[in-house]
C-alpha cells in the first residue's frame, strides 16, 4: 500500500520512468507508442500505475505528476521525431479539470520543438462526463494547439454518443474487453464492427486495444481497423529497448 507522503517524495525525487507500448498499422508497421508510467521504487522496484494513480488522483498529486509526464514524454518524442512516430499519454480526470493544462502542454511542445500533431492525449469517457462543460472548454484549447485527442477504453463506462459529435476528438481506442473474444464471440464481433463503421462515418480513426493473438489481429484487419496495440505486437518497453523494436520493424 502506497502512502501519500511517500508518493510526494517520489515526485520530488523523480523516481518515475515511462515505458512505451508500440502501436502498429494494418501492415504491422509501428506508427505510434503509448506512454505508460512506472514508479521505479528504490526498495520495491517497478510499481504499476494501478497502485498509485488512484492515490495521486485523490490527493491532487496527479497534477505535478501528470505535468512531469507531459514534459518527459515531449522530451522523449524529440528523439523519435525523425521516425514520424506519434506518442500518446494518458490524462486523468483531475488533469482534464486543470485550467493550466493547455498552457502546460503548449510550453512542453515549444520547449522540445516537436510538431504538435505527433503528441496524442488519451482521455476516458468517464473523465469527460465528469464535467462536460469544463472538459469541453479544455479539450477545445488543447485541440487548438494541434495535438491529437483520443478516447481511451471506449465502450466500457457510462458514456453518451453525443460527445462524439460535440467534442473535437480524432480517434477512439476500443477497450480490450471487446477485443478479447472478437474472433470467437459473434456479439463482440458485431459490436466492434459497428463501432468501427460508426467511427469511420464520423471521420474518426480507430485503434483496437489488447490484441493478444493473430486471430484477433486478422479479424480486426478485415474490419478496416486503423491501428492495433497489444501483447501480440509488444508489451510496453523501456525507451532503450524500443530503438531495437522500431528498427527491426521498419
Ligand atoms: O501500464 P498499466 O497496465 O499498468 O496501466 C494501468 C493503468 O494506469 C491504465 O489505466 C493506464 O491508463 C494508467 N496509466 C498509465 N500511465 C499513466 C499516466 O502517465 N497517467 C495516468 N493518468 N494514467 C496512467
Ligand atoms: O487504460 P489503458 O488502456 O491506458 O491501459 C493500458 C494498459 O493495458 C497498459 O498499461 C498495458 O500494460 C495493458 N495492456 C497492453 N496491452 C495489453 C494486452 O494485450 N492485454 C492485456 N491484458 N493488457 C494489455
Ligand atoms: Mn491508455
Ligand atoms: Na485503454
Amino acid at each position: 500500500i502506497v502512502l501519500e507522503g511517500e508518493l510526494r517524495k517520489a515526485i520530488e525525487r523523480e523516481e518515475f520512468v515511462m515505458h512505451y507500448q508500440p502501436q502498429v498499422d494494418a501492415s504491422g508497421k509501428p506508427i505510434g507508442l503509448e506512454a505508460l508510467i512506472r514508479w521505479n521504487h528504490p526498495l520495491h522496484g517497478f510499481i504499476s500505475p494501478a497502485e498509485f494513480i488512484p492515490l495521486a488522483e485523490e490527493t491532487g498529486l496527479i497534477i505535478p505528476l501528470g505535468n512531469w509526464v507531459i514534459e518527459h514524454v515531449c522530451g522523449q518524442l524529440q528523439q523519435w521525431q525523425p521516425q514520424n512516430i506519434h506518442v500518446s499519454l494518458n490524462l486523468s480526470t483531475k488533469q482534464l479539470q486543470d485550467p493550466e493544462l493547455p498552457r502546460t502542454v503548449q510550453k512542453a511542445l515549444q520547449t522540445c520543438g516537436i510538431p504538435p500533431a505527433l503528441l496524442e492525449l488519451e482521455i476516458t469517457e468517464s473523465a469527460i462526463m465528469r464535467n462536460v462543460t469544463e472538459s469541453m472548454a479544455i479539450l477545445e484549447q488543447l485541440k487548438q494547439l494541434g495535438v491529437q485527442l483520443s478516447i481511451d477504453d471506449f465502450g466500457v463506462s457510462y458514456s453518451s454518443l453525443n460527445y462524439l459529435k460535440q467534442f473535437p476528438i480524432d480517434k477512439i481506442k476500443i477497450d480490450r474487453a471487446f477485443i478479447r473474444e472478437i474472433h470467437t464471440d459473434r456479439k463482440d464481433y458485431e459490436i466492434v464492427s459497428t463501432i468501427i463503421h460508426l467511427a469511420h462515418n464520423l471521420n474518426l480513426q480507430v485503434l483496437a486495444e489488447g490484441v493478444e493473438v493473430q486471430e484477433q489481429y486478422h479479424t480486426l484487419q478485415r474490419m478496416d481497423c486503423n491501428e492495433y496495440q497489444g501483447y501480440y505486437f509488444s508489451k510496453p518497453l523501456p525507451p532503450e529497448e524500443l530503438d531495437a523494436f522500431l528498427s527491426a520493424r521498419t
